[in-house]
């Protein structure tokens, strides 16, 4: 269903057992080297989700391809499955016209606990007006959407649970979006998740 212009949802877009593969494949991700970081933000403050990134290291605000914080290791290679599964996402939910050139190549996944959140903020750090392509597993959350204008209302809240793909193409792309809660304890119980994760497929265009 669409959200706003160029924002699409597609509740239970992953069957239970690509939940399961996607999930695994997370965890070995977030494992050192380059694993899962706590991302400082300009201010001096911290995110509270905490982030693993593929193919370049997202910092406020830009891509690194070696790393500017954790443990300094390289970057973890963005592979090409995920290109095929973001191009997959991208047809199902806009049609086959809106898939990008050009290929998929950085992969950000947050990691939420129970009280994790997301300020409303744009995704502006890419060259590219290729759709992002969101897939969430896990505990449900809040997930709200804004405009392209301000950070402030008019907002649409939706529920985003486990298997949920979420395509941000067209004038969607650079909308204010933020997570203001997570609900613990929703999470499928077969997945064997606590909280919540969130990855985002991406073209830099650099
Ligand atoms: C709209 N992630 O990674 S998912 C992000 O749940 C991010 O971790 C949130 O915002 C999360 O930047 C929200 C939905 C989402 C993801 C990327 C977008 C919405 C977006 C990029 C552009 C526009
Ligand atoms: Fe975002």
């Amino acid at each position: 269903t669409e959200t706003a212009p160029g924002a699409v949802h597609v509740p239970d877009w992953l069957a239970p057992g690509r939940q399961r593969e996607l999930l695994d494949a997370c965890r070995a991700w977030a494992r050192p080297p380059a694993g899962l970081r706590t991302v400082r933000t300009p201010g001096g403050g911290t995110m509270t989700a905490r982030q693993v990134c593929l193919g370049r290291h997202w910092y406020p605000y830009g891509y690194a391809a070696t790393a500017v914080d954790g443990d300094g290791a390289p970057v973890k290679p963005f592979p090409a499955w995920l290109d095929d599964l973001a191009r997959r996402a991208v047809t199902d939910a806009l049609g086959a016209e809106a898939v990008a050139r050009e290929p998929y190549d950085i992969a950000l996944i947050n990691f939420y606990d129970g009280d994790a959140r997301m300020g409303m903020h744009r995704d502006a750090d890419e060259r590219s007006d290729a759709p992002v392509v969101s897939l969430s597993l896990g505990d449900t959350c809040v997930f709200r959407f804004g405009n392209p204008e301000t950070r402030t209302r008019p907002y649409t809240d939706t529920e985003l649970r486990s298997g949920d793909l979420f395509v941000f193409g067209g004038p969607s792309r650079l909308a204010y979006h933020g997570v203001p809660r997570v609900h613990p304890g929703t999470a499928p119980p077969e997945l064997g998740l606590t909280g919540r994760l969130n990855l985002t497929l991406r073209v830099s265009g650099l």
